[in-house]
């Protein structure tokens, strides 16, 4: 399959001005997406972090297989991380967000109160495109200040909101100048986080297929009728003929099927789905 590699220009902007505001930051909001906790982890922004305390959010909660799910966090905090589960669409993650914010800040916060000082803290909200961090923005805040949109790419320049007892810097999503590893650059293609365009869908779905076929044969028997799991292009074929998707000359319609297939898993129609299993990751540091 084609080699996947997306950096547009705007995200090395991006990373610069992040780096010019990080001295500003109380800490990081760094947003992960729980359906690919290691894969939507960019190691680039380490540097970009420097010191500040992060706080790792497993964003999209509802769509993650829980079990799967927490084993990442027990994984992670016992590396001493905060890290934390969250729904940015629903509004009662706040109250799990504010309460993580409050514990990373409380040292400093009671040192300003000693001297009579009430300050707002600061945080930055970093991670790969279409994670979520713009629509954690808006549930802290209240409000739908910042633009977002399911796809990747939304948010282009970095942008201070005010969010009650916390500003917050909402930034594009970065990505590493280049993946060093395709297995995870595919989990990042199948949550939406690089640009559909540069992407080959037949490649996607095969290798998707794939992958559900060794972690949740079950789910594509349920939705799609698929029994045999023993070839890719002949689960592909089975989910066109399910969904009746041929061509008048009597041809497999393969985009027709990619798109559905995608859709499918993107919106969590498939089953909830962590497509990496925290048992390979024990030697993994965050
Ligand atoms: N189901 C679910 N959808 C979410 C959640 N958080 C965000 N979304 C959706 O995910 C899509 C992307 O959200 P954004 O907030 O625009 O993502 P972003 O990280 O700001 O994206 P960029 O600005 O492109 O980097 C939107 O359609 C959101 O509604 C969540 O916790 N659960
Ligand atoms: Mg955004």
């Amino acid at each position: 399959m084609k080699n996947i590699q997306w950096f547009p220009g705007h995200m090395t902007r991006a990373m610069r001005d992040m780096e010019a505001k990080r001295d500003l930051c109380d800490g990081v909001i760094c947003v992960l997406d729980a359906r690919a906790p290691i894969a939507t982890v960019n190691k680039n922004l380490r540097s970009i972090f420097g010191e500040k305390p992060v706080l790792y959010v497993l964003n999209k909660a509802d769509l993650a297989d829980s079990a799967k799910l927490d084993g990442f966090i027990k994984l992670f905090e016992g590396q001493g991380r905060y890290v934390v589960k969250c729904n940015s669409t629903n509004v009662s993650s706040k109250r799990v967000l504010l309460q993580k914010l409050g514990e990373i800040t409380q040292e400093k916060r009671a040192r300003a109160q000693a001297k009579g000082v009430n300050r707002t803290f600061r945080f930055m909200v970093a991670g790969i495109p279409n994670t979520g961090k713009s629509t954690l923005v808006n549930l802290i805040s209240g409000q739908k200040r910042a633009k977002t949109g399911d796809k990747a790419g939304v948010t282009r320049d970095v942008r201070w909101l005010k969010c009650g007892a916390f500003d917050l810097l909402d930034t594009p999503g970065t990505m590493p100048p280049a993946f060093d590893n395709q297995y995870h650059a595919r989990h990042l293609a199948y949550i939406g986080s690089i640009n559909d365009e540069i992407l080959d869908m037949d490649d996607i779905a095969l290798e998707l297929l794939g992958e559900l076929a060794t972690l949740y044969p079950e789910y594509l028997t349920e939705r799609y009728g698929i029994t045999d799991f023993s070839e890719k292009l002949g689960m592909y074929e089975a989910l066109c003929k399910r969904r009746g998707f041929i061509l008048r000359g009597g041809e497999y319609d393969y985009e027709r099927g990619a798109k559905a297939l995608i859709d499918d898993f993107r919106k969590g129609r498939i089953g909830k789905i962590c497509m990496e299993n925290p048992s390979d990751y024990t030697d993994y540091t965050l």
